[in-house]
């Protein structure tokens, strides 16, 4: 690493200390962009990297809620905005218990790299709360995302910051959400996107960051001359990123053989599909967050406590959560023949597997580039909304699936350019950055 680098870190470091997931997600974009920063001492000496890893905004707050047996309860909401240079802050909001301020600020990081490379006007920012939806009724959930707008409300709105689902946040939170933003403001607008169809949301958002991945993966496989065709697949997460990815790899004729929760995988031979898809949907809106269950209806076999990357696959599309992929997992995905990992869940693989997947030179994607589509679609939400005229399903489908080829497009691009072909990292991290770099020269010291 250039001292340059290592200095930045090390300052980011401690000045922000117990934030190791931040550290991790400027690291491995920082080592990246030593390159650009050579050939663009301009770069440098206006400090935009400097600028880059401080958010613009946070905003963090108490937010109060009573739940069905009349207790009271106490959790803490944030919102970072981390860059508006191109576009209006846009990003999820993520309810677990797991969430905090130094998670929320690398979530927020990559996304202003990944809503670069959707080619699409939007900022980078994310927000949540250490809110456990786990075995919450309906109702406790509707006081909790009350409360929590209660006070984002007058931090956000269309042109400003527009937040959407990210893990434990899908269509009933953002329904419950978009009531009390509108009581508030007395507003009907696309302030939040994952909205329900018959109120401002978009065809195809629910399933886009899944098929997004598919069709990035996809485009991957075609530069060693190959399909999903009869390809087993392994996907971690039982959510509504694995939902999609399991979908579209079966419709494409792969056969996804894993799924996993927080208590284990399981592994089904005959492969997900049909009304084991359907049955995921079921699992999640159980709120029960076991994925056990799947392997008692269909007596498949159950690994507690496991993830599902020793298995033998093809393809790894990794769909839970951030750090559930090290570097023996990557080593035995390795050995195990495993030609492509694509990223569906946001930084899921740590330093150490990105380090084995890059020098093996299998084909390897980052989450900010092969999990793009969800926010593009978020992207095509507001667009629709903007317009006050939804699109029908196959126009929004092929916009996705363009946009996909296209940062496929850009990153391989990128990185041959800058010397290091058919590595993914290094050409998603400087194409997000080159854009968001020049607007932010653009625009002045800000
Ligand atoms: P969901 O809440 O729908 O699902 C999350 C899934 O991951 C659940 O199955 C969840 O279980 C599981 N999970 C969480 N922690 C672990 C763990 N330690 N081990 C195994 N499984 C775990 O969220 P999403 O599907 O929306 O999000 C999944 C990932 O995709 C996240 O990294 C998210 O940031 C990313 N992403 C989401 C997008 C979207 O549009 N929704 C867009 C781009 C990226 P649990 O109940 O424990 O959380
Ligand atoms: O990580 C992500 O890109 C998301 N959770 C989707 C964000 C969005 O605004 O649709």
């Amino acid at each position: 690493m250039s001292e340059y680098v290592n200095t930045l870190l090390a300052h980011v470091k401690a000045k922000n200390p117990s934030e190791p997931e931040f550290h991790q997600a400027v690291e491995e974009v920082a080592q990246s962009l030593e390159l650009v920063l050579e050939r663009h001492p301009e770069y440098r000496s206006a400090r935009i990297l400097e600028r880059m890893v401080e958010p613009e905004r946070v905003v963090m707050f108490r937010v109060p809620w009573m739940d069905d047996q009349g207790e009271i309860h106490i959790n803490r909401g944030y919102r970072i905005q981390m860059n508006s240079a191109i576009g209006p802050y846009k990003g999820g909001l993520r309810f677990h218990p797991s969430v905090t301020l130094g998670i929320l600020k690398f979530l927020a990081f990559e996304q202003v790299f990944k809503n670069s490379l959707t080619s699409l006007p939007m900022g980078g920012g994310k927000g949540g709360s250490d809110f456990d939806p786990k075995g919450k009724s309906d109702n406790e959930v509707m006081r909790f995302c009350q409360s929590f707008m209660t006070e984002l409300f007058r931090h956000i709105g269309p042109d400003t910051d527009v937040p959407a689902g990210d893990i434990g946040v899908g269509a009933r939170e953002i329904g419950y959400l978009f009531g009390q933003y509108k009581r508030l403001t007395r507003e009907f607008s696309g302030v939040l996107t994952g909205k329900g169809l018959n109120w401002g949301g978009s065809l195809v958002r629910p399933e886009a960051t899944g098929y997004g991945v598919v069709y990035f993966a996809e485009e991957m496989l075609k530069t060693k001359g190959t399909t999903f065709q009869g390809k087993t697949v392994a996907v971690s997460g039982f959510g509504n990123v694995a939902w999609g990815a399991v979908d579209k790899v079966t419709e494409l004729g792969g056969k996804v053989v894993t799924i996993s929760g927080p208590d284990g995988f399981v592994h089904d031979k005959d492969g997900i599909q049909g009304e084991k898809i359907r049955y995921m949907l079921e699992m999640r809106a159980s709120t029960r967050d076991r994925v056990q269950d799947y392997a008692e209806k269909f007596n498949v076999p159950f690994y507690a406590g496991k993830r599902p990357w020793s298995v033998k696959v093809d393809v790894a599309l990794p769909c839970a959560t951030q750090n559930e992929l090290n570097g023996d997992n990557a080593r035995e995905l390795v050995q195990n023949g495993c030609m492509c990992v694509c990223e569906g869940a946001n930084m899921p693989t740590n330093l150490e597997g990105v380090k084995v997947f890059l020098d093996s030179h299998i084909l390897y994607s980052p989450g900010k580039a092969s999990n793009a589509g969800g926010v593009a679609t978020s992207g095509l939400e507001m667009t629709q909304n903007s317009m006050r005229l939804p699109w029908p399903r196959e126009e929004v489908d092929q916009r996705l699936h363009q946009i996909m080829k296209s940062i496929h497009k850009v990153c391989l691009e990128t990185a041959e350019k800058y010397g290091h072909p058919g590595n993914y990292v290094i050409g998603a991290n400087i194409a997000g950055f080159l854009k968001v770099a020049d607007a932010m020269m653009d625009q002045g010291l800000v």
